[in-house]
């Protein structure tokens, strides 16, 4: 029996040459889709000692380094991926916080050079646990009030980045604003979600309203939800079974928005 190709019809086989080439250069593309599509990509954001690294190793199920002790930031970008039985999961990518020089590489890695699929914004309501600068001494305290300023000021820099990486896509952007260490402030929980929500008026839902006109409201899609990263202590309102509900409530919430459920 004769195959196709040597049946003397020359086109015939130059098409199916050229479609089996034309299939094998997509393949990397191809492949590199369905990964994007099962381990999407998160830039874990937010000012130093927020709890980035914390809430990212919780949800990568990774025990964190406890010897790192709690004054040390990290200079580099932090990759987690967290994988599951179906091969879904989430690539993270956690941005250092405002005191590293590595930081401005690090936000136009995952929002110009790579950019993610969405956003988890880390912020605390004022409770980030304050870090030195490198080389300085003294106390590092500072007010709540200082500390929401802060995060404003970091905030700022961090929607200019998304809302310039959201007009460039067609598609979607999400992001998820994670109000962390609810246990510390459990009976103001729903106060500080006001406080990051969208047209709540407040400093920072101000912002978020600027933002989302400046993506314009259909490529950005904005959630807000508390979360605590860490087993809540004796005296707080809050038990461990709580915050594993929260951790599993933001879960839930990241699988919808990446189509994983
Ligand atoms: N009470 C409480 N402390 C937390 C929580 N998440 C993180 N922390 C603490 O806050 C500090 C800073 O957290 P870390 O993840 O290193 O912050 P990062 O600089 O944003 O990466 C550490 O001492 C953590 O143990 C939380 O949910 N509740
Ligand atoms: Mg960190």
């Amino acid at each position: 029996m004769q195959s196709p190709l040597r049946h003397g019809k020359a086109a015939l086989g130059t098409t199916l040459a050229g479609g089996a080439l034309a299939a094998l250069s997509q393949a990397p593309e191809r492949a590199s889709h369905l990964l994007r599509r099962r381990y999407p990509t998160v830039a874990v954001t937010g000012m130093t000692g927020v709890g980035k690294t914390r809430l990212a190793d919780r949800l990568t199920r990774r025990a964190s380094a406890q010897a790192d002790g709690p004054d040390v930031g990290s200079a580099v970008m932090e990759r987690r991926t967290r994988r599951n039985a179906r091969l879904r999961g989430y690539r993270f990518r956690v941005v250092p916080g405002e005191n590293a020089a590595t930081r401005l590489g690090a936000l136009d890695e995952v929002f110009h050079d790579e950019p993610v699929d969405g956003v988890l914004h880390v912020v605390a309501y004022g409770h980030a646990t304050p870090r030195r600068t490198a080389g300085t001494t003294g106390s590092a305290d500072a007010t709540r009030d200082e500390q929401l300023a802060a995060e404003l000021e970091d905030w700022s820099i961090t929607a200019h980045r998304i809302a310039s990486m959201a007009v460039r896509r067609d598609r979607p952007t999400w992001l998820v604003i994670a109000v962390t260490k609810a246990d510390l402030f459990a009976d103001d929980v729903d106060a500080a979600v006001r406080y990051y929500s969208p047209g709540s008026g407040s400093p920072f839902g101000d912002r978020l309203d600027e933002l989302r006109a400046l993506a314009g409201g259909a490529k950005l899609s904005i959630d807000v939800l508390p979360v605590c990263a860490q087993g809540a202590g004796k005296r707080s309102a809050m038990t461990d079974k709580d915050c594993t509900d929260l951790l599993g409530r933001l879960e839930l919430r990241m699988a919808q928005l990446c189509g994983h459920v």
